[in-house]
């Protein structure tokens, strides 16, 4: 049988569910299409200077690599004429950007995080892509209001990995499905249907040089996996960390795992490091479409009523039973 394409999974979801409207395939196709650019100006690397800082500062104070500046574009040209969308939000940028009015306008709000673990692009390690769906509500000016929805709201939600390969995982409402870039072809195609995440693990991720700064509940979640088989919880564990989200959740996604970036002394002042809108909530979507849990430490992030659309949050996902043991550790 011939590769299951992008848009042929989109056409025959559409027949079999009626999940996707026209708007929508046309709008994940539009955003695929824009990894695929992105991919392969990453791909080019320091052949044709994209590399290192743009010499500015985004919204969140961060430091521009030139290539997070280029996906942004690369993702805001790709988008604004198609007429599928009201108006879309970016990390990189302060305000919700509007189409223009020389374009048709259509009902969705699509936000971003164009190149999720920018740090890491200098030294040829994964990044990724990130991108939420959501409604605009009706009768609502496309404004940052509009897009203040809680995470349990959002229609659509994927990423793009640039690693050894370019992978598109995706979830619609319906289970999660991985698709990888034919470069030959220039197509995504269906590599992985209906993910699960395992429910136990024994890996997991989080940047342990902050350790001083933790929370009580995550020094003892962490202390109980560091003593290993003589220790609480009777086997050792082992450790990663990319430090580009993309890359640590896909590595959950593909084989389990938990993920933690907690509340600490370094982040409480701003509520955490990751954003809400367009990292926490498309990330905790897929991993719950996929069988596993996404809290802030307390609560599901995907039930969080957004106050701004650049909030912080923390994070604790991956595998259900380690993120239902973690969070509990905060209730107690
Ligand atoms: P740290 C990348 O900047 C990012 O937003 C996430 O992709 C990643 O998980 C985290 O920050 C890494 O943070 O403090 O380890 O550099």
């Amino acid at each position: 049988m011939s590769p299951v394409t992008l848009s042929r999974f989109l056409i025959e979801e559409q027949r079999k569910k009626n999940v996707i409207g026209s708007d929508l395939r046309l709008l994940i196709e539009v955003v695929a299409r824009a990894c695929k650019s992105i991919a392969s100006a990453i791909g080019k690397g320091g052949l044709t200077g994209v590399l290192g800082s743009a010499g500015s500062d985004n919204i969140q104070g961060e430091a521009q690599k030139k290539l997070d500046v280029i996906s942004n574009e690369i993702l805001l040209e790709a988008n604004e004429w198609g007429g599928h969308l009201a108006a879309m939000a970016s990390e990189e940028m302060e305000h919700p950007h509007p189409i223009p009015n020389r374009y048709p306008k259509g009902e969705f709000l699509l936000l971003f995080d164009p190149l999720d673990g920018s740090s890491n692009i200098d030294v040829n390690v994964s990044v990724g892509t990130i991108f939420s769906v959501l409604r605009c509500p009706d009768g609502m000016e496309p404004g940052e209001q509009a897009f203040l929805q809680p995470g349990t709201r959002q229609v659509c939600a994927g990423y793009a990995v640039y690693g050894p390969t370019t992978l598109l995982v995706l979830t619609l409402g319906d289970g999660v499905n991985i698709f990888t870039l034919d470069r030959e072809l220039g197509s995504f195609v269906l590599t992985q249907e209906n993910v699960r995440i395992p429910e136990d693990t024994r890996e997991f991720a989080i940047n342990a040089s902050n350790a001083r700064h933790w929370e009580a509940p995550v020094k003892r979640y962490i202390d109980e996996l560091l003593a290993g088989k003589d220790g609480p919880r009777g086997h050792d564990f082992n450790m990663r960390w990319v430090a580009s989200m993309v890359a640590d959740v896909h590595r959950i996604i593909s084989r389990g795992g938990i993920f933690l970036y907690p509340l600490d002394s370094k982040t409480a002042a701003k509520g955490g490091k990751l954003r809400l809108m367009y990292e926490a909530n498309p990330m905790a979507f897929i991993i719950e479409q996929a069988g596993g849990r996404a809290t802030d430490g307390r609560g599901r992030i995907l039930d969080i009523v957004p106050a701004g659309l650049h909030q912080r949050v923390p994070v604790i996902l991956g595998s259900r039973n380690e993120v239902e043991r973690a969070t509990a550790y905060h209730i107690a």
